[in-house]
């Protein structure tokens, strides 16, 4: 097959991480002579995975916890196959997972943890008086904080919602004292915030994958096995890595993205 002149759109979520695998996709399409528009920055998984399903972006970096617990909650997909197969279901494809779990976990002030000596989630019933804050889609989400809430049995008297770029300040600066963090954000160090300890394992793994519209295995073969290349390519370390290069070191997610292809493919 040779590659189809159509120009694609890489899409992503609202957060560094996303934007970074997305630009990263973009370039190792380029690569090959596939056209691309701009990364398509549109906000959280909903919107994501309804673009892919119309066609308005024909690729984004998604977490397997996200397919299985948000997108088809209540359905049963025990292993990769499953995923698979359902995905089929739809049009999508899925390429191995890249090598990281970006999990969600609840996090708070190491001060603060050490000082009402709080290690895990369950610690947290001690203290009904603290101030939950929580990105805007883990509040709604499925595997986020209703179920997070019911499986521990928490007694939050009070709980918001805000961006999640904001509950890194907000812990910071005491408005809040728990919020929900990505484990490969560099805010984690820089905030000195304790990740507890997920005790009654609520959280999935969520491994990072790339999702595509299937139909790109013949219009743009090329480019998927490029995208393909990608797995097993990043770890948790590698990742964070990446992220504290734009959210500490201020290089934008572009730039970022390059070096990384650059260094990852250039010896192979
Ligand atoms: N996560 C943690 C979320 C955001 C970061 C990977 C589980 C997600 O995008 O699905």
């Amino acid at each position: 097959f040779a590659e189809s002149p159509q120009t694609l759109t890489v899409g992503a979520k609202s957060f560094t991480e996303s934007v970074t695998l997305a630009e990263i996709a973009k370039i190792l399409g380029e690569e090959v002579g596939a056209p691309f528009n701009s990364v398509s920055e549109l906000g959280g998984t909903r919107v994501l995975w309804s673009a892919l399903k119309t066609g308005e972006i024909s690729v984004y970096p998604e977490y397997t916890g996200t397919i299985r617990e948000e997108l088809f909650r209540g359905e049963s997909l025990p292993d990769e196959a499953a995923i698979r197969k359902r995905l089929a279901r739809e049009g999508i494809s899925m390429t191995s997972p890249l090598g990281f779990n970006n999990t969600y976990a609840l996090g708070m002030k190491e001060s603060l943890a050490e000082e009402l000596n709080i290690k895990t989630i369950s610690d947290l019933n001690d203290h009904p008086t603290l101030k939950y804050g929580f990105g805007n889609e883990f509040m709604d989400r499925a595997d986020g904080w209703p179920s997070l809430k019911a499986k521990y049995n928490l007694v939050a008297q009070d709980t918001q919602g805000m961006e999640h770029a904001l509950t890194y300040r907000g812990v910071d600066s005491n408005e809040i004292q728990v919020t929900d963090v990505y484990a490969t954000d560099p805010n984690i160090n820089k905030f000195n915030l304790r990740v507890l300890k997920d005790d009654k394992f609520h959280f999935p793994k969520y491994e990072a994958v790339y999702l595509y519209r299937t139909e790109l295995e013949k219009t743009h073969p090329k480019f998927i096995s490029q995208l393909r290349s990608m797995a097993g390519r990043l770890s948790d370390q590698s990742m964070l890595s990446l992220n504290e290069q734009v959210e500490l070191d201020n290089n934008s997610e572009a730039e970022v993205a390059a070096r990384f292809v650059r260094e990852t493919f250039q010896l192979d």
